[in-house]
């Protein structure tokens, strides 16, 4: 892995230090961190660890991907909800808007569960005193951080990682002066547990809230609604080996006296065991399978459990190589670092850092079916986290899986695919009570139970959000760009296809027509915006949603594609070819802007953070600067309407956005937009604006929100290659900033692998390797090669 720039070697020969400068791997602070969004976080895509860094005591939250509040939902909550839809349709009809938001609620069911913080691990050290210096990394080519600090002239040092194939988090202890290494470790919960003592093992266990209320407002007493005979129990275990030490215990603590090397393993595990089995009574063996994991892991020496992190980490994270050039930004701690970029300084290793760091943090939390990474990936500290930590499918779940095919993570898609699948259980369901149709639909936001009704507690909250129902339809595209980057067709067929076709189902089933005799939706919402109505009326239910048609149509073309493909469902093909074809299309309004409500009205705010009428344009492909100019030119208008300032995960979609409109340089002005610094303050910050990057360089919405991340990191590769179904566009969207460079493995739809470099923003070699058998149009500037490959062939060749 040559990941050392010339500058950084320059620097590394002058200096003889040991830092990397301007790092493009590397997140370092000279202090431990205090606040969440200072830590640095490790993750095997099911246990996440949060680590401060402490000196006199480390603190470490750990968390598991499958410890959500609640149980499996009662998709049946609302049996006779379909029968509402008429007196909204015909208050829709009667242009009373008033009556059909009031409606709408009818329409409500209740609100997800919330992701759960399992507890925090405390490491207090008895050699206490003023460190110096004190130095804290997170090294995202091995996935490993660590700490060293000095204390009366002893050195001592961390180095933390969290093990896929080994199941555990590892901490290695160190210090240089023989036994001078004396700690203790402790464990608690915000949830209820308990913690014991036995043959030096730490043990707690514990268990969930039964019910969560969204919202950040910790005091709220529902939030801690615990009942010891339900919810999902978890279970934690923790051992400590020191060649030198001697290890005993208390009543609450393990201890290590006098060690000069000590390993800590720490092993989570908790009952859930699917999204329709009860994790109290139908859970799995959470104690069980925490010991067996520890035990295991135990027994192996601290160099083979790293040596097989490091293969498996590696064998992900080294598909990709971006390399941007020569930077001569200097070497700073990263909140330095961001602070310097913020006022507008060079520094190409950072952006290519928050690149690679996007890739590491999907590594590191997405490998556990059916609990794809949520809100805040698998790193959550609160009992009632921002938005409950769930899945909100009106953009931030999708989001987040952006860079998954494009940035060769293909594996990491599978947690939402597989989770997919849940999905269009519960939303046949759905489907039939409050929408009186079949297939299967996902609404608004959805949690590990796979919930999929509308939300909003029954006719409490606003439908300008509660009420939209179009999450499946976005959801269902994922399967089949899974297919299209991979080739997959057992998995279309097999898997895939039944699913996208319920999608579809519903769409067709769900769609009316207009007065022109076109079809729309109704009711219908755009999320999260509000109308204003020629008579002042300020609303969100209306019909004919151009959000929704363009989820609509994606869906509709894509199973029509599949079912070619595949040469089966000819009779379903025809009915969703006849309902694409008599789709009411897009509408260009009076400020040249692609129209979001079905009239040219105005909106409530003109530069709000979603823009899910541009869905066609990205993630869609409906809209093309080359094969719908107008369209594409009346998207441009509306983002320019928009403006750049906005949340973080607005932010990221909007560099995609200006990405596929081909302009680069304004890609670029909005990724060094997301890379804003904002301070660690967490949810302190005004939320509706201010989008950036904490120092730890996790997403700011504020507060953090892992999609802008994704987003971001997904955005870069789509400024370097867009792909079709048959073109693969090679720097289609490269800001003068970057006029020299390389990236390797980046993939595009058709199955192929691309590495190329440039300069002078010019293509100079390319490489493409062939996944599967095909053919396909590679252009770059005004050139273009139609190249047909073998499975598994490589073709190198000057552009
Ligand atoms: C959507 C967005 C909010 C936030 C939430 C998690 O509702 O409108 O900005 O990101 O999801």
């Amino acid at each position: 892995m040559k990941r050392i720039t010339l500058a950084s070697f320059c620097f590394l020969f002058l200096t003889g230090t040991t830092i990397l400068a301007q790092s493009n791997h590397i997140l370092w602070f000279d202090r431990p961190a205090t606040y969440f969004e200072e830590s640095l976080v490790l993750g095997n895509g099911k246990m996440g660890a949060t680590v401060f860094g402490g000196v006199n005591s480390d603190k470490i939250y750990l968390n598991d991907a499958t410890l959500w509040t609640g149980e499996p939902v009662n998709a049946n909550m609302l049996p006779d909800g379909y029968k509402n839809l008429p007196a909204i349709r015909e208050a829709l009809k009667n242009e009373d808007y008033k009556l059909a938001d009031q409606l709408n609620r009818k329409l409500e069911g209740t609100n997800s569960n919330s992701y759960a913080p399992l507890g925090t691990l405390f490491l207090s050290f008895k050699n206490t005193g003023t460190p110096k210096k004190y130095y804290r990394e997170l090294d995202i080519t091995n996935a490993v951080s660590k700490v060293s600090y000095e204390i009366k002239g002893v050195k001592y040092t961390r180095e933390y990682f969290v093990s896929h194939p080994d199941k555990v988090m590892v901490i290695k202890l160190t210090s240089n002066k023989k036994g001078a290494l004396n700690f203790e470790v402790n464990f608690n919960s915000l949830l209820k547990y308990k913690v014991s003592l036995t043959d030096k093992t730490l043990k707690a266990k514990g268990y969930a809230q039964v019910t969560a209320k969204p919202g950040t407002n910790v005091s709220d007493p529902f939030a801690k609604v615990f009942d010891k005979t339900r919810g999902t129990r978890f279970s934690t275990r923790v051992k400590i080996k020191s060649p030198d030490g001697i290890v005993t215990r208390t009543d609450s603590s393990l201890v290590l006296k006098k060690g000069t090397e000590a390993i800590v393993y720490v092993s989570v595990a908790t009952s859930f065991n699917g999204f329709d089995k009860n994790p109290a009574t139908e859970g799995l063996d959470d104690e069980k399978i925490a010991s067996a994991q520890l035990n295991k892991a135990f027994q192996k020496s601290y160099s083979i459990l790293k040596s097989n992190h490091l293969k498996d980490y590696q064998f992900f994270y080294n598909r990709v190589n971006l390399n941007l050039g020569v930077s001569s930004a200097p070497n700073l701690p990263t909140n330095k670092r961001l602070i310097r970029y913020a006022k507008g300084e060079e520094d190409k290793n950072l952006e290519v850092l928050y690149f690679n760091y996007g890739r590491y943090l999907l590594i590191s939390s997405s490998r556990t079916l059916g609990a794809p990474a949520n809100l805040q990936g698998i790193w959550n500290p609160y009992l009632q986290p921002p938005w409950s930590s769930n899945y909100t499918t009106n953009i931030n779940a999708e989001e987040n899986y952006w860079l998954a095919e494009n940035t060769n993570l293909s594996e990491m898609h599978l947690p939402l695919l597989s989770f997919i699948k849940n999905l269009s259980v519960t939303g046949k369901v759905t489907a039939k009570t409050f929408y009186g149709v079949n297939g299967w639909a996902e609404c608004h936001n959805s949690d590990i139970w796979a919930m999929s009704n509308p939300v909003g507690n029954f006719g409490k909250d606003d439908p300008v959000w509660a009420c939209w129902n179009m999450g499946g339809t976005w959801l269902s595209t994922h399967l089949w760009e899974h297919y299209l980057f991979t080739q997959d067709k057992n998995f279309l067929k097999n898997e895939a296809y039944d699913i996208m076709r319920g999608a579809a189902q519903f769409c067709i089933e769900w769609m009316v027509e207009d007065k022109d005799g076109k079809l729309i939706t109704s009711p219908s919402t755009s999320p999260e915006n509000k109308f204003i109505t020629p008579t002042g009326y300020q609303g969100a239910t209306f019909y004919g949603g151009t959000a929704d048609l363009a989820m609509i149509r994606a869906c509709l073309t894509q199973i029509i594609e599949a079912s070619k493909l595949l040469n089966i469902d000819a009779e379903f093909r025809q009915k969703a070819e006849s309902a694409l074809a008599r789709l009411h299309p897009y509408q260009i309004g009076k400020k040249g802007n692609l129209q979001e409500w079905y009239y040219d009205w105005e909106d409530q705010d003109p530069q709000h953070r979603h823009q899910s009428h541009l869905f066609g344009l990205f993630p869609g492909h409906q809209i093309t600067p080359d094969s719908t100019p107008e369209l594409a030119n009346a998207c441009r208008k509306t983002l320019e309407i928009k403006g750049d300032e906005t949340t973080g995960w607005s932010k990221g979609w909007r560099i995609n956005l200006w990405a596929r409109l081909g302009d680069g340089n304004h890609a670029y002005k909005m990724y060094r937009e997301l890379l804003k610094y904002v301070d660690p303050d967490g949810v302190k910050t005004n939320y509706s604006k201010g989008g950036g990057t904490y120092p730890n360089l996790f997403d700011a919405h504020p507060p953090f929100q892992i999609d802008g991340n994704f987003g971001g990191a997904a955005a870069v590769a789509e400024m370097l290659v867009q792909s079709g179904d048959a073109t693969i566009m090679l720097l289609p969207a490269l800001p003068d900033a970057w006029n020299e460079g390389s990236v390797s493995g980046l993939c595009a739809r058709g199955g192929f692998v691309i590495s190329m470099n440039w300069s002078n923003k010019t293509l100079k070699t390319v490489t493409v390797i062939a996944r599967s058998a095909g053919k396909t149009t590679l252009k770059s500037g005004n050139k273009q090669k139609e190249i047909t490959l073998t499975k598994g062939q490589k073709v190198t060749f000057n552009w």
